[in-house]
């Protein structure tokens, strides 16, 4: 509401919950991750946006209600849930008994943020310490597992960037790029060479750069590109423009990365009769990007890049390198697909960003509109798809943003100044001033 200059709805708006409290009865669990990408990146967000001091207040109320989460008697992951009237933790989690990285590792720019502004490190030592042991812990080329133990070992040799972890590589950069965290961009680098080299491939027709899981020491990919794995393009095309850093042979190939997979992620929009896309999609194999890229390089580097070259839309089904089963075929409402064209757009200023934008707002204009609102959709290759009488609060939150976004001329979030978390919800860059150093234990110098 704020970005869109609603003023006096924003400030009806925080009316109606200056006493929210999150305290129902004493037998109601929050679960940790959701809670605070939503509502605690929102108070914040919200607070720096407008500086309406009660969003403050309310952030604060919530994250130390939500910091029990860390009293797991081991090494201090978080668990899955905590109860906000009693500090009670929760162990069973969205997998079964085990943490997934993403529920992990997606609470830090939030608590640092928060600890930044009510100087109360605890907020500060619980994250980082995560991200301590997350540093030190077996990583494979830079890959983590998906599932972890409260004794910091991990449960698998899965690795994926969709579902279970996404939020956790995006966080790598972004607390870099939120707080100048020399660690964390490492971290960022490796992590997205180990992407680049074992995970992106490529389809045999089309030639659509895709990315999917590989398993075990042998690698292997099941080939499902999911769409919430659709923020990996976004996410590259921001730290190659952020990192100043950055040698030009990585900067170039995190731009090509960024520019095939978003283009495949759109096309898996535009190939559909609703022009809404696939939740997950099952791509053909046609081998390793990084093994076309050395191929094409070597016969002398003419015309572009594999995984680049952007082949129209395509109704025909057996001609498309991909399929999906029917219930794969539902459009959630998700964002990052939008997202990613967001920050293609932000990042190239390449008008055809916009519209590949501007075709999807028209098919959910189009396609989900209803009285009260829109609807996620069960049927995307379907001229008249059918709606399912669900919509998420991350529509609002993510996909409706980012499409404002990307059309508002005056865009006020400037992406060296703000860093959007995994909910959408901007919080502002900032450096430690000497104080919170000492305070905090602070060792890396900031360079932001
Ligand atoms: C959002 O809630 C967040 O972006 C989260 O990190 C994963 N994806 C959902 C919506 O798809």
């Amino acid at each position: 509401m704020w970005l869109m200059g609603l003023e006096d709805e924003f400030k009806a708006a925080v009316k109606s919950i200056k006493r929210q409290k999150f305290v129902h009865s004493t037998n109601n669990f929050a679960p940790f991750f959701e809670t605070i990408i939503r509502y605690l990146g929102g108070y914040l967000s919200a607070y720096a946006l407008s500086g309406e001091r009660v969003l403050l207040s309310l952030a604060d109320d919530l994250g130390s209600r939500l910091i029990p989460a860390f009293n797991t008697k081991t090494i201090g992951f978080p668990a899955g849930s905590v109860n906000p009237a009693n500090g009670d933790v929760g162990y069973a989690t969205r997998a079964g008994t085990t943490m997934l990285l993403a529920e992990l590792a997606s609470c830090q720019l939030e608590y640092k943020y928060l600890s930044k502004l009510t100087g109360r490190p605890e907020y500060y030592e619980r994250v980082e310490n995560v991200m301590t042991h997350l540093y030190a812990a077996d990583q494979y080329h830079g890959l983590f597992s998906e599932r972890w133990l409260f004794n910091g070992s991990a449960t698998d040799q899965h690795y994926t960037a969709g579902g279970g972890t996404d939020s956790a590589y995006e966080y790598f950069l972004k607390q870099y790029l939120l707080t100048g965290d020399l660690k964390a961009k490492e971290q960022y680098l490796k992590s997205m060479e180990g992407m680049i080299n074992k995970m992106l491939f490529v389809t045999p027709e089309r030639g659509l750069l895709y990315l999917t899981d590989i398993f075990g020491k042998e690698e292997k990919p099941d080939d499902q590109l999911e769409h919430l794995s659709c923020f990996l393009p976004g996410l590259l095309a921001l730290g190659a423009q952020q990192l100043d850093d950055l040698p030009p042979k990585t900067r170039q190939l995190h731009q090509w990365a960024a520019e095939g997979l978003a283009y495949t992620c759109w096309v898996l929009y535009a190939d559909q009769r609703s022009g809404l896309g696939p939740d997950n999609a099952k791509m053909v194999n046609g081998g390793r990007w990084v093994d076309k890229l050395k191929k094409w390089e070597e016969e002398g580097a003419h015309g572009k890049p594999p995984g680049l070259r952007a082949p129209r839309p395509e109704k025909d089904v057996t001609k498309r390198d991909y399929f999906y089963s029917s219930w794969r075929g539902t459009w959630l409402m998700r964002p990052e697909t939008i997202e990613s064209i967001y920050l293609m757009w932000k990042t190239t200023g390449d008008k055809v960003w916009r519209e590949r934008g501007y075709a999807i707002y028209q098919a959910i204009e189009k396609h989900t509109k209803t009285t009260y609102g829109y609807s996620s959709v069960s049927t995307v290759d379907s001229s008249a798809p059918a709606l399912t009488d669900d919509m998420p609060s991350y529509f609002l939150a993510e996909t409706l943003k980012y499409l404002y976004l990307l059309f508002d001329d005056d865009d006020p979030i400037s992406l060296d100044q703000w860093v959007f978390n995994t909910e959408a919800h901007p919080l502002p860059v900032f450096t430690w001033d000497e104080e919170e150093r000492a305070a905090f234990n602070l060792t890396t110098a900031p360079v932001r």
